[in-house]
């Protein structure tokens, strides 16, 4: 998969380069670039930001920049226009659909990811309206809070669809078995020792009967997901 960032921080992203994703970029299974947006900024002060027209507090983001980002980090996109091939741009964005494991492995299908992260008080909205009509766009947010930028977002997003990819996590077996892949909340884990700090391992999980350990865990997801998030129940009962 390619993934190209737009950002004004380009720092935030050095950490891709360690850990699970980093080792999945020297594997080429993501081919992952970061863009500084003041680099499509032409004055002295390489300003990506203005007052807003009609007044308000803060600032907004200059679209500009943004096209001459978006025109040379997708040719392909200028050149054939939106087509079910075309790059999907997501724009992290509190007004936007909520990011979930369904849309995580959505995305992780995706050839080419571009993010776009907004800063101040949001990016001219013509820069959407403009990309939109050479390539998919998507608004996308974590959840109902505000963060300062699109940048912790976009690091999130990546995170959870870059482990989805193919080869990026050893065993894939070990995707299946956790929270919201089956709609419910993973069960607990115990390893050695058995008895720690005057706290036994459940003895189901020693005796070796695997349709008995099957049987508990989804019991505990069961009651774990009905006590700490109940709006997962009726997903989860009406399974994809
Ligand atoms: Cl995706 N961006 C920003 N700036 N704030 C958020 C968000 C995204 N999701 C929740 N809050």
């Amino acid at each position: 998969m390619r993934i190209d960032i737009v950002t004004i921080f380009p720092e935030f992203f050095d950490v891709l380069d360690i850990s699970l994703l980093g080792k999945a970029r020297q594997a080429g299974l993501i081919d992952l670039s970061v863009h500084n947006l003041r680099d499509y900024t032409h004055d002295r002060h390489r300003t990506v930001d203005d007052t807003p027209y009609g007044g308000g507090a803060g600032m907004v983001m200059k679209p500009e920049p943004w096209g001459e980002a978006f025109d040379a980090i997708l040719p392909e996109a200028q050149t054939n226009g939106v087509t079910e091939g075309s790059p999907l741009v997501i724009f992290p964005s509190p007004a936007g659909d909520v990011f979930t494991q369904k849309m995580a492995r959505e995305l992780a299908a995706e050839p080419h990811l571009a993010f776009g992260c907004g800063r101040y008080e949001g990016i001219d909205q013509r820069v959407f309206d403009d990309t939109a009509t050479k390539s998919r766009v998507r608004l996308v947010s974590l959840g109902d809070y505000v963060l300062n930028g699109g940048e912790v977002a976009v690091m999130a997003m990546i995170e959870a669809i870059g482990r989805l990819i193919p080869g990026v996590v050893g065993n894939p077996a070990s995707l299946v078995e956790e929270s919201h892949e089956d709609g419910l909340l993973e069960y607990p884990s115990y390893t050695k020792p058995a008895r720690w700090r005057g706290r036994d391992v459940p003895p189901v999980l020693m005796n070796g009967n695997h349709g008995l350990i099957a049987a508990w865990r989804h019991e505990q997801q069961l009651e774990r997901t009905a006590r700490v998030r109940p709006d997962l129940l009726p997903a989860a009962n009406s399974k994809e």
